[in-house]
């Protein structure tokens, strides 16, 4: 081998080493551990130069806030570092859907979470992507009241709304919600719903009416499975 293969070789194995996913879910962890925002940021800046913003969400994101919530659940992390975490994503993830265009042509999409609901980050990366896919999405964050919801799509014309559930104590006003939007008069919109609640309470999918759309991040298809302007 000549000496600009090895070089050549030993850059690439390098990079493969600093930008792996493990390898960057770990480094994240530390510097949450220790409140280390810059270096969290210069890790999320090199991913995102590096990867697609759908990748980045599946397999680094996702998987890290699972990760905190099982050290949390077994006592070896506080709650402080779980929120700094959380709070950290958010921060990207706003940013990231903010500065990206929308169109204003097509038909309207929300997203937000279940009645009750405060965990977020899983609807927030659902509007990125399916806005990165050229839908029109308004975020409309965490506990959405479901009157208020119902008065928004009798006033406008929206195409979809996709639902976050991560609790199962929020399947009730997700099924309620679900019904209400069935019983509205046509043309009414689509519910998607989905979350971890699911995972636990597989049985209760039936219930909602609405489609449910199954997403992990095993699944790194770049919108969820759901449908995308661009066909
Ligand atoms: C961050 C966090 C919080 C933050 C949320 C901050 C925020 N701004 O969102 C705060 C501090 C508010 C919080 C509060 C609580 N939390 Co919490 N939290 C988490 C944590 C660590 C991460 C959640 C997250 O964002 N995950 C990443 C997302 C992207 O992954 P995901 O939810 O699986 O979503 C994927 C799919 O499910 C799918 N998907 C999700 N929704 C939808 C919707 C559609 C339409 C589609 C197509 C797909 C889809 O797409 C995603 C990508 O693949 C989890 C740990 C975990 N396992 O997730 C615990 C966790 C969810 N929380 C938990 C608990 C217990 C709570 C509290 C009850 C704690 C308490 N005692 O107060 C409260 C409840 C608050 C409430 N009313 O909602 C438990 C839930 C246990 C259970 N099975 O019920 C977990 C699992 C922690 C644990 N291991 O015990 N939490």
């Amino acid at each position: 081998m000549g000496k600009h293969e090895t070089i050549a070789k030993s850059d690439e194995q390098e990079k493969d080493v600093t930008y792996n996913m493990r390898f960057v879910q770990r480094h994240l962890l530390d510097a949450f551990k220790s409140f280390d925002e810059a270096t969290a940021s210069r890790f999320m800046a090199s991913m995102l130069a590096i990867y697609p913003i759908e990748q980045v969400c599946t397999e680094l994101i996702t998987p890290t806030l699972w990760e905190i919530g099982q050290l949390w659940e077994q006592g070896l992390i506080p709650v402080a570092i779980e929120h700094f975490a959380s709070a950290f994503f958010h921060g990207w993830l706003t940013n990231l859907l903010h500065a990206m265009p929308t169109n204003h042509t097509n038909p309207l999409v929300i997203a937000c979470c279940a009645p009750g609901e405060l965990h977020e980050l899983a609807p927030l990366m659902l509007s990125l992507l399916l806005r990165r896919a050229g839908l029109r999405v308004a975020y409309l964050g965490q506990s959405i009241e479901t009157e208020s919801l119902l008065q928004t799509v009798r006033r406008l014309s929206l195409a979809l709304i996709c639902v976050s559930v991560t609790l199962i104590s929020s399947l009730e006003a997700v099924t309620e919600l679900g019904q209400k939007v069935h019983e509205l008069p046509s043309p009414r919109p689509a519910l998607i719903f989905g979350g971890q609640a699911f995972a636990q309470r597989a049985d209760l999918i039936a219930r909602v009416p609405g489609v449910y759309r199954y997403a992990d991040h095993h699944h790194s298809n770049k919108t969820y499975g759901l449908p995308t302007s661009r066909g």
